[in-house]
């Protein structure tokens, strides 16, 4: 049972919907904390910065239904808009990105509905992200409801971006002057250049080290 069929059949109340979301935020970041643990327990290395859960505020749920045509209702929110649980995976390099993304679509209790990669294909804002709509199956006293959940992975350096373009977007409720887009578009460019040096930095490192530590075994064993 998904979440509008649960509501059709019986349970109409914003707070059980709250409740629902919430549950099922709790579950995907559980889950998410057990990968990094066990990624760094296997490999010495975390791959997730900061895990960040938020739901979709009342105003913001309106919002998006009106930009949709849809009217306020609880089956509308419910069917319609997609990231009302939002966790926000932060790590250190692109590969990270890549790396948890295949991590979670092989988890077999999640069900990934979509993927949206704005890395490969940034939005018209500079926007750069990963995107997966997930659903995870929540377990009442006498039912399953399968909850949506969107998971937005993207680098450090790509959600400095975004949170400061979010804030500088809503002061110009979205009409911001051309030059104001035109440079917010320049400061991605900046940032992709700055993850792509991280990346090649952190790839050098770790070459350098393996070799380090290769010549250090050599030497034990003459
Ligand atoms: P907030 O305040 O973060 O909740 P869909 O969800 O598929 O029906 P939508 O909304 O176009 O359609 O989905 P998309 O593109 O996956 O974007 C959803 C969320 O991604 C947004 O939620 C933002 O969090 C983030 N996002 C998308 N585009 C941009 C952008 O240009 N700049 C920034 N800073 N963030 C972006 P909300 O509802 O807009 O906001």
């Amino acid at each position: 049972m998904d979440t509008a069929e649960m509501i059709r059949e019986d349970i109409d109340s914003w707070e059980t919907v709250i409740f629902l979301y919430n549950a099922a935020l709790k579950e995907v970041n559980t889950k998410l904390e057990i990968l990094n643990d066990e990624f760094r327990h296997i490999h010495k290395y975390n791959p997730i910065e900061y895990i960040k859960t938020r739901i979709k505020s009342p105003e913001s749920i309106v919002k998006k239904l009106k930009r949709y045509g849809y009217e306020d209702s609880i089956e509308n929110m419910v069917s319609y808009v997609n990231d009302i649980a939002g966790v926000r995976l932060v790590c250190s390099f692109t590969s990270d990105i890549y790396r948890l993304a295949e991590m979670i679509g092989k988890q077999s209790d999640l069900t990934v509905v979509s993927v949206k990669d704005y890395i490969k294909h940034p939005k018209e804002s500079g926007y750069k992200s990963f995107h997966m709509l997930v659903t995870v199956p929540i377990f009442l006293s006498d039912r399953v409801v399968d909850t949506k959940v969107e998971i937005q992975i993207r680098t450090i350096a790509m959600d400095f971006w975004a949170s400061l373009e979010h804030k500088i977007y809503y002061k110009f409720e979205g009409n911001a002057p051309e030059y104001i887009s035109r440079e917010l578009r320049e400061a991605a460019g900046i940032v992709s250049n700055l993850d792509e040096k991280m990346l090649q930095l952190n790839k050098a490192i770790l070459e350098a080290k393996a070799s380090q530590e290769k010549a250090e075994k050599g030497y034990e064993y003459n």
